[in-house]
């Protein structure tokens, strides 16, 4: 019987979450629980890693750590191998495609396919890591189209409204899970002293009125003139909203996480900087997509400055696309300015 005297004691480990989640869904197999829960223990190992990232690197060039002669692995190339190798032997998926890699990563044919295909980025800003700025893992999980078999491009190519569930994790003051299979967003913090995450934000909801906007200035430049205006919309000028705070850290995962909690909105717009990039940098399969179905769980909306993230098809792996992501209005004003001035 409970007892309310302790009900403070009540700890969620995001174990029982993901099991009490699946038994509200009477025809789910566990697949897609253990899939999540395998996602975390590779969270949990790069992010051990993560918080060695200066000392791996002093401590690999001492003869006594690499008595085998073995370089030290960079830290995007660890996470990546990481998460392949958790995943690649379980009969879960089907393929997987990561930000890494160039082609599709289809199952070893010595494994079980499963029917799930599985889309990261394993080390979100990480050209970040050097200075100590958090970084991220960003990823997202379809259900196959193909009938059986190896997965295909197919499988993977899909739009972001298809997802059936999808979660970061950041590497910061303390480690965080977020995840939603589109039963809301919830968030779960390492604690490291017992190696569990542990429900620390159930239910997330983006708040109004919002805080911040988080966008790279440094490009202004190159921007469009409905993108220049928005910005100006955004810093509060000529009426409408009252100037917002600046925050950027450029990792798309810590900036997206701090205005999910606080209120805001990020934009990486399409500009001229790169003739190459004429639509931004953000991939959107490993980055954009499965942020968007975060951001409209929690109340939000995600849009690439004229249609909605989710309804993309993508043509491509490393696809990339504008991307204004955050509290509703905000990312409609954004639509707005860019249709009338563009
Ligand atoms: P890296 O993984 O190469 O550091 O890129 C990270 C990222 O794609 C995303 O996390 C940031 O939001 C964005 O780049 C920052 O890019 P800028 O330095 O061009 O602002």
């Amino acid at each position: 019987m409970s007892n309310p005297t302790f009900d403070h004691l009540k700890i969620m480990t995001i174990e029982r979450h993901i099991l009490e989640e699946q038994q509200s869904h009477p025809g789910a197999t566990g697949v897609l629980t253990n899939l999540l829960y395998d996602i975390a223990l590779a969270g949990k190992v790069i992010s051990s890693k993560t918080t060695r990232a200066g000392l791996a690197e002093i401590l690999g060039r001492t003869e006594d750590i690499n008595v085998q002669g073995e370089e030290v692995m960079k830290l995007d190339r660890f996470a990546d191998l990481t998460i392949f190798r958790l995943n690649d032997h379980t009969g879960r998926l089907a393929a997987m495609a990561s930000e890494e890699q160039a082609a599709h990563l289809p199952i070893p044919d010595k494994y079980p396919k499963g029917k799930y295909v599985l889309v990261f980025d394993p080390l979100d800003g990480s050209s970040n890591v050097d200075y100590n700025v958090p970084v991220g893992t960003i990823f997202g999980i379809y259900q196959r189209v193909s009938p059986d078999g190896p997965g295909t491009l197919e499988d993977l190519l899909q739009p972001g409204k298809n997802l059936v569930a999808s979660g970061y994790l950041c590497y910061g003051s303390s480690t965080m899970l977020v995840y939603t299979t589109g039963n809301g967003v919830y968030g779960f913090t390492l604690d490291p002293t017992v190696g569990e995450f542990l429900l620390s934000h159930p239910y997330i909801r983006m708040p109004s009125p919002p805080k911040y906007f988080s966008v790279n200035l440094g490009y202004q430049t190159y921007w469009s003139a409905g993108v220049r205006h928005y910005t100006q919309y955004l810093q509060g000028e000529g009426g409408g909203v009252k100037g917002l705070s600046l925050r950027y850290i450029g990792t798309l995962v810590s900036d997206f996480h701090r205005n999910l909690l606080a209120g805001g909105v990020f934009y990486y717009p399409a500009d001229t900087k790169d003739p190459k990039k004429p639509t931004g940098k953000l991939r959107l399969l490993y980055e954009a997509a499965p942020l968007a179905f975060i951001a409209e769980q929690a109340g939000g909306y995600a849009s690439d400055g004229r249609q909605r993230i989710l309804d993309i098809q993508p043509k491509s792996l490393h696809q990339r696309t504008p991307l204004y992501i955050g509290n509703r209005n905000l990312v409609e004003k954004a639509e707005e300015l860019i249709r009338e001035h563009d």
